[in-house]
């Protein structure tokens, strides 16, 4: 199935942060690819990707990085289509550099930056699967049984916990 949502990461080593972006692609039905491209080992490759997306078929584009994170930035300028940053936290500043990186763009260029670290893999899959759910109502219907189903766990772990306290 052609590829709607594009996962970049800067390096192999960010992969951890992007397994949870991975499940909820696969938990809803996406399609998706994953590339190891860097904005600064390899611009070429990266910018020339970004240029091509849209003619590709991708929807949606994901992409982390740490440290001085531009690689979100760098895509979103050689494309159109929306683009979410995940900051990926590194030593020795534990993510707020690639926080900011990734989050402080000039107006004009913008990125969708999500947590930092594993929540924000997994919310920036959730995102990419809302901007597909606006034109695709099957999607859209897979959502709102998420959240419901997220609801009901966490009214059943507070029945759980009332429970507990009870003894
Ligand atoms: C960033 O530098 C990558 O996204 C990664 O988070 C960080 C360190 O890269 P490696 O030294 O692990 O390749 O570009």
């Amino acid at each position: 199935m052609q590829p709607q949502v594009a996962v970049i990461m800067g390096s192999k080593s960010d992969l951890p942060i992007l397994k949870g972006a991975f499940q909820v692609l696969e938990d809803f039905g996406v399609s998706y690819t994953a590339r190891v491209m860097s904005a600064h080992r390899t611009p070429a490759a990266a910018t020339e990707f970004a240029s091509n997306a849209a003619a590709n078929g991708i929807k949606v584009m994901i992409c982390a990085a740490g440290m001085a994170a531009h690689l979100a930035g760098v895509i979103a300028a050689h494309t159109t289509l929306p683009v979410i940053g995940i900051p990926v936290a590194s030593e020795p500043f534990n993510g707020l550099d690639s926080l900011l990186s990734t989050v402080q763009m000039p107006p004009g260029i913008p990125v969708a930056t999500v947590t930092a670290g594993k929540a924000g893999g997994k919310n920036a899959a959730l995102y990419a699967v809302s901007i597909l759910a606006l034109s695709n109502s099957e999607l859209a219907a897979k959502l709102q049984d998420f959240r419901a189903e997220q609801t009901r766990q966490v009214i059943e772990a507070d029945a759980e916990l009332q429970e507990e306290l009870k003894k």
